[in-house]
């Protein structure tokens, strides 16, 4: 009696146990019903970081990510990034430009928030057959955006805001809508105007103090290279046991190439504290290159020996214009850590890959031939730099 009293006790609680997980997944069944989504995505900012002078275009790319082949056919995106930035143009659906490419044809809807700093946009495909929409991962749109003012700030996709809808496999579902499930955005600097740099000496040079006259140019960075502008150079001048290390020297670009069609720098440069006239070395170092020595003028390659041979003046216009640009300032230091390696080569690759952009008057340590992209090209560059910087002792 006692033992059937207990099997029955058993009973009773697996029933109700079952009854209970019963319950729970028609709950989840209904929550998945009133979901109705048929796939999953996710919506994505490319690049993932902005460098910009103020004034300069952010071209914003809006990407896609649908799993199992899912095929997209409009996004409505609520992207968010303060107030440093702006859409480009008053006609707010003109700062939205679709990629035609991949099927997407229209702007029909765009609204700036302009007191939270978000814009809404609607972009889809019209009158464009299921097998032509694009499923895997593409972009949908470049939204322009400018730099404003000065700062920091992130871009991002407001998860809420965002909707997905596509070209359901089941034809007979009315379920039309892909669940929005990672959303990734991507960081921007916008600094003061690159264009003109100005010497910042630790004091002011004195009558005694050398003029160094120069002319470099960077290596790769061809005369039309646009992400090219107000580069920070280092020089350091040594003669003897003097050695003084100056900052942010003057450079301005010239119209002038080299014999490799890169473009001629030039700078004038009154060094504080540097009296010694001869048996002088100069070492340039750009904000993404190695640094590099050149012992006299006119030099075409590297100069393979100790100390120096050039001769300088305490006057400017008698002081000789040292001509370095037939041998450029080797570049690929992108960490800027004073030496290339493979920390540089695994920082540029996945960006050489993914073809990052950058607005034109922009920067991007990665970028090194100023093309405002990154691609093979840059990578060539650094392997050469490698190459070029192997047989060298000084
Ligand atoms: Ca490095
Ligand atoms: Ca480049």
């Amino acid at each position: 009696m006692k033992n059937q009293k207990r099997v029955q006790f058993l009973f009773t609680v697996l029933l109700l146990v079952a009854l209970a997980m019963g319950v729970i997944l028609v709950q989840q069944t209904q929550e998945l019903r009133k979901g109705a989504y048929f796939g999953r995505t996710a919506v994505v900012v490319k690049p993932t970081e902005f460098n910009v002078a103020v004034g300069g275009i952010l071209p914003v790319q809006i990407w896609v990510v649908s799993e199992e082949d899912a095929k997209v056919d409009g996004v409505e995106a609520y992207v968010c990034f303060g107030d440093k930035l702006a859409p480009v143009e008053e006609d707010l659906k003109k700062s939205v430009v679709p990629n035609q490419d991949d099927s997407f044809n229209v702007v029909t809807l765009a609204r700036y928030d302009q007191d939270v700093g978000c814009l809404k946009f609607h972009v889809g495909s019209m009158g464009t057959n299921a097998a032509d929409v694009p499923s895997g991962a593409f972009k949908v749109a470049t939204v322009n955006l400018r730099a404003v003012a000065l700062g920091t700030g992130s871009i991002s996709i407001d998860e809420i805001g965002t909707k997905v809808s596509g070209r359901n496999p089941v034809v007979s579902s009315n379920d039309t809508a892909l669940l929005v499930t990672t959303v990734e955005g991507a960081s921007y600097n916008i600094s003061a105007d690159g264009g003109e740099v100005t010497p910042q000496p630790t004091s002011p040079a004195s009558e005694a103090d050398m003029w160094i006259n120069y002319r470099v140019a960077f290596a790769g960075v061809k005369a039309d290279r646009q992400c090219a502008t107000g580069w920070q150079t280092k020089l350091t001048a040594l003669s003897g046991q003097t050695r003084k290390e100056y900052t942010n020297v003057p450079l301005s670009k010239t119209t002038d190439v080299n014999d490799k069609g890169e473009a001629v720098y030039e700078g004038s440069f009154h060094a504080p504290g540097f009296t010694q006239a001869s048996g002088v070395a100069l070492f340039f170092k750009g904000p993404k290159h190695l640094q590099v020595k050149y012992g006299k003028t006119g030099q075409a390659a590297f100069y393979n020996q100790a100390g120096g041979e050039i001769s300088l003046t305490n006057v400017a216009s008698t002081s000789p214009v040292l001509d370095f640009s037939e041998y450029p300032i080797l570049a690929g230091d992108v960490n800027g850590d004073g030496m290339i390696n493979g920390i540089d080569f695994t920082t540029i690759k996945p960006k050489a890959a993914d073809f990052v952009e950058i607005a034109s008057g922009g920067y991007l340590a990665e970028d090194l031939d100023g093309s405002c992209q990154v691609n093979n090209n840059d990578i060539i560059l650094l392997v050469r730099s490698l190459n070029e910087k192997q047989d060298q002792v000084y």
